[in-house]
């Protein structure tokens, strides 16, 4: 372990993050340390299983999704930097305080999935400049490129709650103490490989994929029989935070490709709370981060809850897999 001592204020304070922002990733911060809390109790904190409601997408909410979405929800809404608040779990922009210097996006507790058989989930939040030019509550506070993230982060509740956050300097890795109830350093500088041999995908969807891409995942599958001429293995998670912190670890290349289920919805994660700010965590520790055709942080949102497909991870490998697509 590294740098035991040092505490993500002090960190973030180096990396030249203002007080304002400072004790708005406090409050968010702290939020999902409870949220650690319940995640760990599980069953014993009877917060498993699913609830009655459906989320503007469509999905079923788990009981999970809903106390996580309520304490940061709360946590943010106390915090007076905060002029508007976006989030999966809520329909609409939700405003705060009419002169706060900040609007948060994020996605509660992503992989859902798995909150019912103890895999990994996470919270994932971005933070941009408020815009004064809309009202308080429009959408358009969140219609902003990836590029003006002042911050993005992920907590990964694990075998460790990790926290891993860029304000635009590196991306560092936290662990959480749990005796202290402190994030503490532990990788100052986290940094993908270029290249790797291990790629993330939901090969249950292969057949509704454009061709172009069936025959890059074809090609890695063939291995050294194939055009690429190397072995690769495969993990799939369903949680993006927990698939793309191996990434983030040990390389790796990360896929969730636009497909031909549903005309109306032809991909299926979100840009705003989801693409945007992992795109930055990857950037900032040398990878890559694209959709089909151009770089996520360079996309000009139309939607709130906007659907986006991914490509992200090691760079060489973003660029082979963009090869094929072209
Ligand atoms: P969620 O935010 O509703 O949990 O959905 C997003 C998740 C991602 O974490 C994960 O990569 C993907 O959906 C899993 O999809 P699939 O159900 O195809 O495995
Ligand atoms: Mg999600």
């Amino acid at each position: 372990m590294q740098n035991t001592e040092q505490t993500l204020a002090s960190v973030l304070d180096e990396d030249g993050a203002n007080a304002e922002l400072l004790s708005l990733i406090h409050n968010l911060v702290d939020a999902t340390e409870e949220i650690a809390v319940c995640v760990n109790k599980g069953a014993l904190a009877g917060v498993l299983g699913s609830t009655q409601n459906e989320n503007v997408q469509g999905e079923t909410q788990k009981k999970l999704d809903i106390i996580a979405n309520q304490l940061i929800k709360d946590a943010l809404l106390s915090n007076e930097q905060v002029r508007a608040l976006a989030s999966e779990e809520e329909d609409d922009v939700v405003a705060g305080n009419k002169n706060g210097k900040y609007v948060v996006a994020f996605d509660p507790l992503d992989g859902s999935s798995n909150i019912d058989v103890n895999g990994q989930i996470g919270t994932i939040f971005t933070i941009y400049p408020a815009r004064n030019d809309v009202a308080t509550n429009s959408a358009l506070q969140f219609q902003q490129r990836g590029t003006q993230q002042v911050c993005a982060g992920y907590v990964l509740y694990g075998a460790s709650t990790l926290l891993v956050i860029s304000t635009g300097g590196p991306t560092h890795c936290f662990t959480l103490d749990t005796a202290s109830q402190q994030f503490l350093l532990t990788n100052p500088t986290l940094s993908i490989p270029q290249d790797t041999q291990e790629f993330s995908v939901n090969m249950a969807n292969q057949r509704f994929w454009a061709s172009s891409f069936q025959s890059y995942i074809a090609d890695l599958i063939a291995g050294e029989t194939g055009k690429r001429n190397k072995r690769f293995n495969m993990r799939w998670n369903a949680s993006m935070v927990g698939d793309m912190h191996r990434v983030l670890i040990r390389g790796g290349i990360f896929i969730y490709p636009s497909d031909s289920r549903d005309a109306k919805q032809p991909a299926k994660l979100r840009l705003l709370y989801e693409a945007n700010p992992i795109a930055m965590l990857v950037e900032n520790a040398g990878g890559k981060a694209f959709n089909e055709s151009q770089r996520i942080l360079d996309i000009e949102p139309s939607a709130l809850h906007q659907r986006v497909a991914v490509i992200m991870g090691s760079a060489n490998e973003v660029e082979a897999c963009l090869g094929y697509l072209q």
